[in-house]
């Protein structure tokens, strides 16, 4: 005979359990950052400072990029979400004169309160402050972060990093996908941060002439210039007939066209499921990408059953007129 009590007691037992779960899952991801100085010799030999974010504390250094931030969203269901504390520690910060002095940190693309937006023209604190970012499951996908302070200074000082809303499957642990959405797994993934440098911007500070043009001369992935298919910024070895995810992330000054091609020059498809941290209805299939400054795009790709290597590059384009740029292009390079 059916027993509804007892089952009744099953079902409240599991909801129960769901529950306890749900409250264990959600993490509080605190943070620190710290602002430093490096310095970097170039391929063309000059040496360039840049002002970098770094995880060390009082005398620790800082790397270019800064280093990654990841925080978990929750499948359906499950009310519970991951928080970021990320404070900026303003001891030891290298500094601009007045009156662009100070730093902050502003969550690109995210939606946060107006005080956690580290732009000072809204009143963010520019002497260090602890900025707050609860994401939603539908915001999985790449983000960045960057000094808000004389922006394009310091942003192309080198005030930048990647942020990652990736997803966790319900008992807290990380899932290798861009999204909830099974299509969207992956066997490796790495972030693409794409920038560049005009060494002028460096020295120049206050409203100085410089700032009315730019002109880049380095062009970086990842902080590296890998000008060659030889000598790539970055590189990966995958498996054949495996899936690799790569987070496109826009934090260069120009504009930039992505592609990935073949030894021969071929382009290779890839498919694109979000674009600025939002999935598309529909994935789209494509074999070239135009990127903006402050876009991100989530692709996935997969490699041949056959060895081989394949280069994902970016094309820097002039935002005047999109002239590519001499020794614009730089190159990934993926192995299988
Ligand atoms: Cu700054």
């Amino acid at each position: 005979m059916y027993d509804s009590t007892k089952a009744r007691a099953v079902l409240a037992g599991a909801a129960l359990l769901v529950a306890a779960v749900a409250t264990a899952q959600a993490a509080t991801v605190n943070r620190t950052l710290s602002v430093r100085a490096l310095n970097k010799t170039m391929s063309d030999g000059q040496r360039v400072t840049f002002w970098v974010f770094g995880s060390g504390g009082m005398m620790g250094g800082g790397t270019l990029p800064g280093p990654v931030v990841e925080l978990g969203v929750y499948p359906e269901g499950i009310s519970t979400t991951d928080t970021l504390n990320l404070t900026l520690n303003m001891m030891m910060a290298p500094q601009e004169a007045a009156p662009y002095n100070g730093h902050t940190i502003h969550l690109h693309g995210a939606d946060v309160p107006t005080a956690e937006d580290g732009v000072p023209e809204t009143g963010a604190p520019v002497n260090g402050d602890t900025y707050t970012f609860t994401p939603t499951r539908e915001m999985a996908g790449s983000y960045m972060y960057h000094c808000h302070v004389h922006t394009v200074k310091h942003l192309e000082m080198g005030m930048y990093g990647a942020l990652i809303v990736r997803p966790k499957d319900a008992a807290g642990n990380w899932l290798n996908q861009i999204t909830h959405e099974p299509a969207t797994a992956y066997n490796y993934v790495q972030n693409y941060v794409f920038s560049t440098v005009d060494p002028a911007y460096h020295s120049a500070t206050g409203d100085a002439i410089v700032f009315a043009d730019y002109n880049p001369r380095y062009f970086l992935i990842n902080g590296n210039e890998g000008r060659s298919a030889s000598a790539p910024a970055s590189s990966l070895s995958a498996a054949r007939n495996s899936r690799v995810a790569l987070r496109l992330i826009g934090l260069h000054s120009t504009n930039g066209t992505f592609s990935i091609k073949d030894g021969a020059g071929n382009a290779k498809p890839f498919t694109v499921y979000v674009q600025d941290g939002r999935a598309y209805a529909a994935p789209e299939t494509k074999s070239s990408l135009d990127i903006s400054p402050g876009q991100r795009f989530d692709i996935v790709f997969t490699t041949p059953s056959t060895a081989g290597t394949w280069y994902p590059q970016i094309v820097y384009k002039n935002l005047r007129d999109g002239a590519a740029f001499a020794n614009g292009t730089v190159y990934g390079r993926v192995t299988f």
